[in-house]
């Protein structure tokens, strides 16, 4: 029988898919008796409730007028070592490589010990966009392999990031993944009429609305189909292309069709009202909101680009269509919207997929695997200390 661990999980709090995963997992493994330790700058808002075995520590920086920029990786890395030892930390699991990877590196290495694991897990442009900068290339390559276990959320991800960064090491791939029990689609608590009073179509998205999002290719899918039949868009979050979108939807005359609903915490209550949910992004290294939605009993539409064709199967839950590509957008929701029996049969499929493949309860115990796989690779380990990892494993 395995013993508990000690886990610390470095992640952003906000509403991105990072934290949201590094969240999820951290309840997920202290309902499975491992202690876990948030560290970031607020509390991430899926941690809603208290959770036996979930502790949160905050990371305060300096804000001493010398600095313009305030060191947050600094802090952070104090933060971890504090942690580790108050709490005998085991694993320390940094979500997104910039800065948490480094942050992590440099807390082991201010511990002067080899017992403490990290473990990093790649969430998307982390490799695909930001880490490609230049002010960031060499640190983020450094901290992937220097870091004891690499994760990616794909094999598109995994792959990318071999590729990019020439990394020789390996990389595990561990899908994201969805409570299907939270996720039901069941409509209690949203009703549909409250944004659709007329019975009109319901499409949704929901993003940070990032420019990768392409937010404003919803606003022209949503007109190309109101040309067809009756429809609004939910679009929930908040983020740098709001105002395109806005003006967008001024030029396409559809002001009155869209609902923006703001940033929401319980995503679960919504999805289950769309009739389809809208994901036309440009990069996506794996789309943790279509696999929410999916589970919802909502069909996605969506772009045929990174981590999706691993999420969405094309024609049996969902639409995959090029980047940009409005009109195809617009003509298979239109398909599916046209069709109640193709629409219901798709919703099955998805949540039916989202249950097989990427359940909490599949997906959980690889990183458990992978965690006590780390802890055993006997890299520059001295012998006490693989005496006493080998003594909690048994
Ligand atoms: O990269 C982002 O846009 C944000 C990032 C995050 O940290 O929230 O999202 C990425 O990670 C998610 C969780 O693993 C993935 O589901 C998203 O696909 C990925 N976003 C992109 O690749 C654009």
């Amino acid at each position: 029988m395995e013993e508990s661990l000690n886990i610390a999980m470095i992640c952003y709090p906000t509403h991105g898919g990072s934290g949201v995963v590094a969240t999820e997992l951290g309840i997920g493994l202290a309902r499975r008796g491992h202690k876990v330790h948030f560290i970031s700058y607020s509390s991430p808002f899926r941690l809603r409730a208290f959770q036996s075995n979930v502790y949160f520590h905050e990371v305060d920086v300096s804000a001493y007028p010398l600095f313009k920029y305030p060191p947050y990786d600094l802090s952070l890395a104090a933060k971890i070592v504090q942690v580790a030892h108050l709490n005998h930390l085991d694993i320390v699991h940094a979500h997104y490589a910039i800065p948490h990877a480094i942050s992590a590196y440099l807390a082991k290495q201010m511990m002067r010990q080899n017992r403490l694991k990290i473990v990093t897990t790649l969430h998307g442009t982390d490799i695909t966009l930001v880490g490609k900068e230049p002010s960031f290339y060499e640190a983020v390559k450094f901290s992937i392999e220097e870091s004891d276990g690499v994760t990616a959320v794909s094999g598109y991800l995994r792959d990318e990031t071999k590729k990019e960064f020439s990394i020789a090491r390996d990389i595990r791939k561990i899908h994201n993944f969805v409570d299907p029990e939270r996720f039901n689609g069941k409509v209690t608590l949203c009703a549909k009429k409250n944004f659709a009073p007329e019975g009109e179509f319901l499409l949704m998205h929901t993003s940070n609305f990032r420019s990768v999002k392409r937010l404003p290719d919803t606003i022209r899918i949503l007109a190309r189909i109101r040309r067809k039949v009756p429809a609004k868009l939910l679009l929930v979050g908040d983020g740098p292309d709001r105002q395109a979108a806005t003006d967008l939807a001024r030029d396409l005359d559809v002001q009155n069709h869209v609902i923006y609903l703001g940033t929401q915490d319980y995503i679960e209550n919504l999805l289950g009202c769309a009739d389809l949910f809208l994901l036309p992004s440009e990069e996506e290294s794996f789309g943790l909101a279509a696999l929410e939605a999916l589970s919802c009993k909502t069909p996605v539409i969506a772009t045929r680009i990174g981590g999706l064709p691993e999420v969405i199967d094309s024609g049996v839950d969902g639409y995959l269509l090029p980047v940009g590509d409005v009109e195809a957008m617009a003509d298979a929701a239109l398909d599916l919207l046209g069709n109640k029996e193709k629409l219901r049969a798709f919703g099955n499929n998805g949540r039916q997929a989202a249950i097989d493949r990427f359940a909490e309860d599949k997906i959980i115990p690889q990183y458990e695997s992978y965690y006590w796989d780390i802890l055993h690779t006997r890299t520059n380990r001295s012998n006490g200390e693989q005496a006493e990892m080998d003594r909690k494993k048994n």
